[in-house]
């Protein structure tokens, strides 16, 4: 077993649970704040089988993985008008750490 604890976007916390629930994971979610930028992001902590873990990376990549998105800007007295900008969003950084022993009580 592994413990993945996955540090994301706190934008992208919602979905990312979502995805987990949906293929049946457990997990805990935490409030967390960066040590260098000092912003609100999100812990994920969640223990799984070896056999799973790379499933799980698969769904974190997905909802919370760096990713590009295109967005149109407009410059004011430009008779070119409209045109598109990208920018890269989210992002997970995500510790795998063997399990020794897991117990409900
Ligand atoms: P990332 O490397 O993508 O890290 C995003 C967040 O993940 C971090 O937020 C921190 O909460 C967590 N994290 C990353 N690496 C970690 C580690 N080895 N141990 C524990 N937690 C870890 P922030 O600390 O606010 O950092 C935000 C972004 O600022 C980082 O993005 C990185 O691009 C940059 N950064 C962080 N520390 C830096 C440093 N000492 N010098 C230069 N840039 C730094």
């Amino acid at each position: 077993m592994k413990m993945l604890t996955a540090i994301v976007n706190k934008k992208d916390a919602g979905a990312l649970a979502d995805g987990l629930k949906s293929k049946g994971y457990m997990f805990t979610e935490i409030g967390s704040t960066g040590g260098f930028l000092r912003a609100g992001n999100t812990t994920i902590i969640l223990g799984v089988e070896d056999s799973r873990v790379d499933e799980v990376l698969g769904i974190i990549r997905t909802y919370a993985g760096k990713r590009a998105q295109t967005f149109p800007t407009y410059s004011e007295g430009s008779s070119a008008g409209q045109s598109m900008a990208q920018v890269l969003i989210g992002g997970a950084t995500v510790f795998i750490t063997p399990v020794d022993r897991f117990e409900k009580l």
